[in-house]
């Protein structure tokens, strides 16, 4: 599918770094718009790799905060940051949404940075593909960070550690012991874990906790995922995450790991773009008239689903 003329005015906007365009495009990453494709590959070749931090824990873990927190870590060594909060909320609560927007607003005339916040309900059915999407498109807008926050708890449909370079769990005295984090698959997934609301009682204990399940644990990998204490709202061991989130990518590029990370999402991504456009192809098929007719037969109980079904698939393969 040929892009239009003023899809292409957009795209070459936004690669001079305007940022009306880049949020439009970030629209149609959502959206799955028919087109993105074709964006996409007018952009491939002068997009940068962005370094992908996913971070993931229960609501009001300070996963906003430690975002907006880690912004200014990155922004005070000159790396451009996007972020994608992708927000379970529904459209009509909206509440943490607007949060978000609160709780960075100290960047929003930031040029070197850039955020935004999806509804997983607006996104979900090509969720992993959208955010895979608007992180392409942070690459093309230079930016050297990608942080995504998602909200995790058991069954998100983002799974995090397929699109994150280093995947930070945050948790909370609060939200459970160290037993829970393991049933709720957050101790798989974890490169960094993160105990915020250290100023809290059992933020300790809990640290301590998921540091001797890790020690009992045997990693496949020579990385073990370090515990850290933080109280996010008044910047306490932000920096010490930040230097543990940099000496994990230090560890992925020192091993093959990186290079596995990346080939393997170039694959999916490979066969998730053939997946969409065949699926897209086969659904205009589905609305044709002749295909209707066949469903007008089933409905009359002329022929049974099974002929129906048959009859369809010969027409549209
Ligand atoms: N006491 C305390 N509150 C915090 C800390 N970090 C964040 N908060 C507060 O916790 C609430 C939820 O934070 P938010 O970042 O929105 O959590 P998210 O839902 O995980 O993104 C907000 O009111 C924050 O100000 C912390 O370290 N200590
Ligand atoms: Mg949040």
């Amino acid at each position: 599918m040929p892009l239009t003329k003023d899809e292409i005015k957009l795209v070459d906007k936004m690669l001079k770094g305007d940022r009306v365009a880049l949020g439009r495009l970030m629209t149609l990453a959502e959206s799955r718009h028919r087109s993105l494709p074709g964006i996409l590959e007018r952009i491939n070749s002068s997009a940068y790799d962005s370094y992908v931090i996913g971070i993931t824990g229960p609501p009001g873990a300070g996963k906003s905060t430690i975002t907006d927190k880690l912004i200014t870590q990155y922004r005070t060594q000159g790396k451009r940051v996007g972020v994608i909060a992708v927000d379970p909320s529904s459209p009509f609560s909206g509440g943490s949404i607007l949060g978000d927007r609160v709780r960075m607003h100290e960047h929003a005339m930031d040029d070197g940075v850039f955020i935004r916040s999806s509804s997983s309900r607006g996104l979900s059915g090509g969720l992993a593909r959208s955010v895979s999407e608007m992180i392409k498109l942070y690459g093309a807008f230079a930016m050297d960070y990608v942080i995504v926050e998602t909200v995790g708890v058991g069954q998100t449909e983002l799974q995090i550690m397929d699109i994150a370079d280093t995947v930070v769990v945050v948790l909370v005295p609060e939200a459970g012991d160290a037993v829970q984090t393991m049933k709720a698959g957050l101790m798989e997934i974890a490169d960094v874990f993160v105990v915020n609301k250290a100023d809290r009682d059992g933020a300790k204990v809990l640290a301590s906790e998921i540091k001797s399940i890790i020690s009992i644990k045997s990693y496949k990998d020579l990385w073990e995922p370090p515990v850290l204490l933080t109280s996010a709202h008044v910047n306490e061991g932000i920096d010490d995450l930040k230097n543990q989130v940099e000496a994990h990518k230090d560890y992925l590029h020192s091993t093959e790991r990186f290079k596995e990370i990346r080939d393997k999402r170039k694959v999916e991504e490979f066969s998730s773009i053939i997946k969409e456009n065949i699926d897209r192809e086969l659904s205009k098929k589905l609305e044709s008239e002749e295909v209707k007719k066949i469903y007008e037969l089933v409905r009359s109980a002329e022929i049974d689903p099974y002929e129906g079904a048959r009859r369809v698939i010969q027409k549209i393969m």
